[in-house]
């Protein structure tokens, strides 16, 4: 059905164009001729490339059919923005990526953009895992369809675009062309989309910097056909909501007007670039089709309303205008028409004939790239004291930040308080304001600014003040960090380092939201490791490694730092001051454990975090009671040390998992499930919390794991 309103748009736009007169004696102010005809044929490629989809996917050899039919006016910004102006665009962009693609003329992006309608593995954007618009000659940063995700990212390139000219780093990289001085940052969504929380959260974070005189050349721009899927946008909400955030410059366009939308097109882009502030664009569209090819409008829209949106069609408009202004005649828009129907066609059937990604490796090459056995980060300098966790994190952060100066440290409260915990206190001091600052309190925006910096070439350490938090913001990690790297085929990568407090312990203190001692969120996520540093030496050899990592192999490190360990001294008896510890010489192999040794063990306890001092008191007590023990410090939840987790496993013949996390969903399961795959025969069982939410005061340790529980799991299952 949509494939035969396109095609009837497309005979009803032939025969209007051939049945327009000569134009008017005098020519009006327009566009120059060769601009106009450039402008027009990606509009037409874009049209036909929407054709192609429906016929292709009628044939079952298609997979996407959401079209930029109607949104075509959205061609102005490819022309007056440049490949080395990073954008994140919506995804009826076909016009914008056709015309953007002129500064690239070594590629050819009808074929690739067919390509991808095929999921051919020969696309070169994510090499057939998915339809997206981008390239990294074309500076377009391939997007996620979550709505409005891409947001905080903007946000975040544009901060660190005028982070990166301060800090005098532009220059510095070799492997990057240096981007002009005016560089801005583009990206656009739909309407609907303004109203989510993530759109809100990013204008405001905008808004936020600009008022502040820091710069922000972030140009937004809403392409508002007036629906969300089958939602309409109240009449003029979306305007209101636009012209009302503060500091972002409203600028008003006409996509039926091609001229007047070229123009204020250019005055936005020209504000964004020359003043360095926000704006957004507010461009009218139509949605000629459904929401995609499987969306059945007409059960929402009336035939009028069709009618009218087909009036307003800016292919149409735009020829009108065009040959009514003398720029281009009839028979020179016919012809233009013509030639793209041909050339899209004949795309779209090479790209019938192209390999698909045929083996669960291929797909799953682009989840991050393969990192070296053993590897660790080389060695550093190792004098100091000892010290507690959260000293070692301060050391290993001043380390990192001192020897990377692309690397950059912020978050709620860790500039000059230096953290609820003094995790990074003294940081800001030494390092200055712009290495170590304060954001805002937006969980979305910090993710959102370690996205952006990172696609930058930075290396940013953005903390979560407490794990509960994360929950606000997951999907910054879970639908955009993590899968920069697998929709771009290993192209692009967001290396980072996430720290974030957490786990529970608290000795009463904060309930549930202080105490959120669930690691499940982050373990199922392909692409990201997860380290758990319990003591100082821990967080610092970690660290290391995961900046290593970072800067070598593009990795994303989440890093959860167990609040109750902080400023923890002894580990058996009050007084023992061994807790502490100094600064090993090098950093932490990857996805290696760390063995507190012992003579003979019958039982090996495998635990993390706060099960690492637990398990410690718990051997002293169990060695009393006879059964010897060895604790295996996990260090990475993902991947999950199993070299060593089998071959300790295998010695002592019996594993106890003390997992201080929930008894769902957390670590324990995949090493009950682990351990039963790859060392058979080894008895094994498990010490959980309880599946609930942390209550306030001594009630916490009702469904805790406690040191009690763990003596008397071990004893009965040295006796099975
Ligand atoms: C976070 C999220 N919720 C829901 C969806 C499903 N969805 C996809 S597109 C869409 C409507 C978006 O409308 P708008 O932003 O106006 O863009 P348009 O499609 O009209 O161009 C919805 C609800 C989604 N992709 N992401």
């Amino acid at each position: 059905m949509s494939i035969e309103r396109l095609t009837q748009l497309n005979l009803r736009f032939r025969r209007g164009v051939a049945a327009l007169g000569a134009s008017d004696e005098t020519r009006r102010a327009h566009l120059q001729p060769a601009l106009a005809r450039e402008l027009l044929e990606s509009m037409l490629l874009a049209r036909h490339l929407d054709i192609a989809a429906l016929e292709l996917r009628a044939r079952g050899v298609g997979h996407y059919t959401i079209g930029s039919s109607g949104h075509e006016s959205n061609v102005v910004l490819g022309r007056l923005t440049r490949v080395t102006d990073p954008s994140l665009v919506h995804y009826r962009s076909a016009a914008l990526q056709l015309e953007r693609a002129r500064q690239a003329p070594e590629l050819d992006n009808v074929r690739d953009i067919a390509l991808s309608l095929v999921a051919s593995s020969d696309e070169p954007v994510s090499s057939g895992r998915h339809k997206l618009f981008g390239g990294a000659a074309l500076g377009i940063i391939p997007q996620t369809s979550t709505i409005a995700s891409h947001l905080p990212r903007a946000v975040g390139l544009a901060y660190a675009l005028g982070w990166k000219q301060a800090q005098g780093l532009v220059q510095a990289e070799a492997s990057r062309p240096t981007p002009p001085k005016d560089t801005l940052v583009l990206c656009s969504f739909g309407d609907a989309s303004v109203n989510h929380s993530t759109a809100l959260g990013a204008f405001n974070a905008a808004g936020w910097v600009a008022h502040q005189s820091l710069p922000l050349p972030l140009l937004f721009v809403c392409e508002d056909n007036g629906l969300g899927v089958s939602v309409r946008s109240p009449p003029g909400w979306t305007e209101m909501r636009l012209r009302a955030l503060p500091h972002v410059r409203y600028f008003g366009a006409d996509g039926t007007n091609l001229y007047g939308c070229f123009e204020q097109a250019r005055a936005a882009v020209d504000y964004c670039r020359s003043v360095r502030r926000p704006a957004v664009l507010h461009l009218s569209c139509v949605r000629l089709l459904g929401h995609a090819g499987s969306d059945v409008d007409t059960t929402y829209r009336s035939r009028q309303e069709l009618e009218q949106a087909a009036e307003r069609d800016p292919i149409w408009c735009a020829a009108r205008s065009l040959i009514a202004a003398g720029v281009l005649e009839a028979h020179e828009v016919l012809a233009l028409d013509a030639q793209a129907e041909a050339r899209v066609k004949l795309q779209a059937k090479y790209a019938e004939t192209r390999p698909r990604l045929t083996t669960r490796a291929q797909v799953a090459a682009s989840l991050s790239r393969p990192i070296p056995p053993g590897f660790a980060a080389r060695a550093a300098s190792a004098s100091a004291e000892p010290m507690t966790l959260a000293q070692g994190v301060s050391f290993a952060l001043a380390e990192l930040l001192t020897n990377d100066p692309g690397s950059l440290l912020f978050g709620e409260d860790v500039a000059k308080k230096g953290g609820v915990y003094g995790a990074t206190k003294g940081l800001f001091e030494r390092l200055g304001h712009a290495r170590v600052f304060n954001t805002l309190l937006d969980e979305q925006t910090i993710l959102g600014l370690a996205l952006g910096a990172a696609a930058l070439g930075l290396y940013p350490v953005p903390e979560i003040q407490y794990l509960a938090y994360l929950h606000n913001a997951e999907d910054q990690l879970r639908g955009e960090a993590a899968t920069f790297s697998f929709f771009s085929n290993g192209l692009l990568e967001n290396p980072m380092l996430v720290r974030i407090a957490g786990l529970a312990y608290q000795k009463g203190f904060g309930g549930h939201f202080h105490n959120d001692n669930s690691l499940a969120v982050l373990r199922d996520i392909p692409g990201i490791s997860v380290c758990v540093p319990a003591r100082a030496d821990d967080a610092i050899a970690l660290y290391r490694t995961a900046h290593a990592l970072g800067r070598l192999h593009g990795q994303i490190v989440v890093s959860v730092e167990p609040i109750a360990l902080y400023h923890r001294r002894d580990a058996l008896r009050d007084g023992d001051g061994r807790w502490l510890a100094p600064p090993p010489a090098a950093g932490a192999e990857y996805g290696r454990a760390r063995v507190y040794p012992s003579d003979a063990a019958d039982v090996l306890l495998v635990t993390y975090g706060n099960g690492v001092a637990m398990c410690l008191r718990a051997r002293e007590a169990l060695a009393q009671a006879g059964v010897q023990t060895r604790v295996l410090d996990l260090r990475w939840l993902v991947p999950l040390p199993w070299d060593d987790i089998v071959h300790e496993a295998r010695r002592a013949g019996r594993a106890l998992i003390v997992d201080e996390a929930r008894h769902s969903g957390n670590v324990s399961e995949a090493l009950l499930a682990g351990l039963s795959e790859r060392a058979k025969g080894v008895l094994t069982a498990r010490v959980t919390a309880a599946d609930c939410f942390i209550p306030l005061g001594d009630a916490a340790e009702l469904v805790l794991v406690s040191e009690a529980e763990i003596v008397e799991a071990a004893i009965a299952l040295s006796r099975s």
